[in-house]
């Protein structure tokens, strides 16, 4: 085919995959093309669609184009953008902090602890302060699972507790102590102001007052939690989105043992 603006040819883009300077990719590669999407304290009209383009070039963004908008409320508007970005990142030179273990499935996990450990592993987990989101910690805990994957409560190898949500951290230590817990599982959804963060700390400098932080693997997870965040505020693992049972039991598994070990 020759002409016209739907006939280019392939080597008219450019296609040059360069780990040094990752772009985001729209439908070319490099072309930087992205999706935003903020609210800005104005009323809906045509001034603050060209303040929302004006902040998404101080932003970095070529050619900003506002896709969709809508008042939320009276003086509050909503709106989704496109631009290309200027800058790029050198995807080679990034290190991330990862939970260290071999990822084993339910089996797997059951089997590793019978041969290695030769006990059960009671494990309690919650969503812990005033987070009254549950079906993150269930969807690790629950006996039917999530996405496939079987929660902890099916293992044969551990005694699972799920206090559910809204839970003090002093219950939940209160509770860890009476089941002598190995291992303490807490689920942090809303962020709004950092209330994680002062709740996750909480929970432990609770524990190192009680003279219990190292005698308990502690998780945290959610979808704001990383592991790099974790380790941060004194946590053994923190698991974020896209975390399962089987990363959280095999993790745990294989800490056991490596603390009997040593
Ligand atoms: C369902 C829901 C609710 C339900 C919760 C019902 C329930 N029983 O849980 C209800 C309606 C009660 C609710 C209330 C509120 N919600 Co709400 N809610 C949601 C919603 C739609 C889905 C969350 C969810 O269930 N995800 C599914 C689970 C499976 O995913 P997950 O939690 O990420 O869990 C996975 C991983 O993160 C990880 N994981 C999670 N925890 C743990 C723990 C461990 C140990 C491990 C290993 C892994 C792990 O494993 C899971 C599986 O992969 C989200 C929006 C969204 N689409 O995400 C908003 C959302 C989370 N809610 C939000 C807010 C603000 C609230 C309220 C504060 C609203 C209000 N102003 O009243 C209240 C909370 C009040 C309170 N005191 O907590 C915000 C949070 C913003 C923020 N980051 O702070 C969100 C993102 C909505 C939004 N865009 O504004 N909510």
């Amino acid at each position: 085919m020759s002409g016209g603006l739907y006939s280019m040819d392939q080597k008219d883009f450019d296609q040059t995959l360069d780990l040094k300077k990752i772009k985001p990719y729209g439908d070319t590669m490099n072309d930087g093309k992205t999706q935003l999407s903020f609210t800005l304290p104005l009323p809906c009209n045509d001034e603050a669609i060209e303040a929302a383009k004006q902040l998404m070039k101080k932003m970095g963004f070529e050619n900003p184009q506002v896709v969709y908008y809508k008042e939320l409320t009276n003086g509050f508007t909503f709106f989704n953008c496109y631009g290309s970005t200027v800058y790029d990142v050198d995807y080679t030179a990034i290190k991330v902090d990862k939970v260290e273990s071999n990822v084993m499935d339910m089996h797997e996990t059951d089997q590793f602890i019978k041969e290695n450990l030769g006990r059960k592993i009671v494990v309690l987990g919650a969503s812990t302060g005033t987070d009254a989101h549950t079906v993150g910690i269930d969807a690790i805990m629950n006996m039917k699972g999530y996405a496939g994957h079987y929660g902890i409560e099916r293992y044969e190898m551990f005694e699972a507790l799920n206090m559910g949500s809204q839970v003090t951290n002093e219950e939940f230590i209160a509770k860890a102590i009476e089941l002598k817990a190995d291992a303490l599982l807490v689920s942090q959804t809303v962020t709004q102001k950092d209330v994680h963060i002062k709740n996750l700390t909480e929970l432990i400098e609770l524990l190192e007052a009680e003279g219990l932080r190292d005698k308990l693997i502690v998780c945290c997870g959610g979808p704001r939690i990383s592991h790099e965040l974790a380790k941060e505020l004194g946590y053994d693992a923190g698991f974020g989105m896209n975390s399962y049972a089987d990363n959280v039991a095999s993790y745990i598994a294989e800490e056991l043992v490596r603390r009997k070990n040593r």
